[in-house]
């Protein structure tokens, strides 16, 4: 197997978490783009954030198999092993190792203003679960999974700009506190679908652990099931094709998706029709064409689950020997005794 660049390229990481089936936001938001262009421009590494998994309550058996659908839809998606690295979270031990040292930069209440732990805990809270604590730690992890790494870029949906911006402020609270350890990175979001939103409360991003599944359309869907679920999308009062996100949200979130699926511009694309029926429609068959060549290639690659362990075996090798560098200089840096 061919290496992917090293020395010297700029650095990009991101992730998925496998707490459900991927979603058209996830592939949209972020995974196109890492296949299309982050893949050929720098030394990119993809993983499937498991520990991320353990956050919320999770039945272990459904965790492996996300893990590996995960990692195959990666790769059905584009990722091209010989260009970046693929591997999973949980296989490079050095996450971990990093994440405490940034639980002991990051305070308590900037932990608790993120607001993916408040809508998650509050989630939890209704459910009259209990709200793990790592789901308030989830950041550190986070930015722990970025800086191991010397990440420049981190290109992700929009979802996840606040975690980003925490990522940055304790890789410069850590270098101003310990000496030039870190990266300070940015985050990049797509032009277009940054924020996908779930059909049926287009109010609400769309997102793959939500219990209500009718506005989510995941990625191994069957083409029938992604046809009924954008034909039954919730629209707006009015009948004019608008795209005004804030009075029109249903509506202007079909013309995303539309326009992020056919490269197009979604208020250009507005001018081109006079119903929302019509709009649904080409919106359905742009998705389904979009899809397509993923779920194809996703049936050959899991009736090949060997190959796809042998990618992310060396995928893991690879990472371990990019970030352990990096977290051994943090421990020193913070007074831990060296082991040798
Ligand atoms: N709806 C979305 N629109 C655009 N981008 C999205 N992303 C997620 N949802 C959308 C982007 O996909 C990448 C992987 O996301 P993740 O697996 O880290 O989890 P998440 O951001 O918390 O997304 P989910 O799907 O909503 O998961 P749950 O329901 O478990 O919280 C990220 O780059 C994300 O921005």
């Amino acid at each position: 197997m061919a290496m992917p660049r090293t020395a010297g390229a700029k650095r990009i990481f991101s992730g998925v978490k496998p707490t459900g089936h991927l979603t058209l936001g996830n592939y949209l938001g972020a995974m196109r783009r890492w296949a299309r262009e982050d893949q050929h421009r720098a030394d990119a590494l993809f993983c499937v954030v498991d520990l991320h998994a353990l956050t919320v309550e999770h039945d272990p058996a459904r965790v492996r198999r996300l893990t590996r659908q995960a990692a195959t839809l990666l790769l059905a998606a584009g990722l091209d092993p010989e260009l970046c690295t693929v591997f999973v979270q949980s296989h490079v031990e050095e996450h971990a190792r990093l994440s405490y040292l940034m639980e002991c930069t990051a305070s308590d209440g900037e932990m608790r203003r993120m607001i993916q732990y408040k809508e998650k805990a509050a989630a939890e809270q209704a459910r009259g679960g209990s709200v793990r604590l790592s789901l308030l730690t989830y950041p550190a992890l986070m930015a722990a999974d970025i800086l191991a790494y010397g990440t420049h870029e981190v290109p992700v949906g929009e979802d996840q700009a606040q975690h980003l911006e925490l990522t940055r402020d304790l890789a410069v609270r850590f270098n101003q506190r310990y000496g030039a350890t870190f990266v300070v990175p940015k985050t990049t979001h797509p032009q277009v679908a940054a924020r996908v939103m779930d059909l049926q409360d287009p109010t609400s991003k769309m997102g793959k652990s939500h219990g209500r599944t009718a506005g989510i359309v995941y990625l191994l869907d069957e083409p029938e099931v992604v046809r009924k679920k954008v034909m039954r999308a919730v629209t707006d009062a009015g009948s004019d094709v608008v795209h005004d996100r804030e009075e029109r949200p249903g509506v202007a979130n079909l013309l995303d998706v539309l326009a992020a699926c056919t490269e197009g511009d979604p208020v250009a694309l507005a001018g081109e029709y006079d119903s929302y029926g019509a709009l649904k429609k080409d919106t359905a068959e742009a998705v389904l064409e979009v899809l397509r060549p993923v779920r194809e290639r996703h049936a050959e690659l899991a009736a090949a689950p060997e190959y796809v362990d042998s990618v992310l075996r060396e995928g893991a090798e690879r990472a371990r020997g990019m970030a352990r560098p990096r977290v051994d200089a943090a421990y020193r840096a913070v007074g831990l005794l060296p082991k040798e």
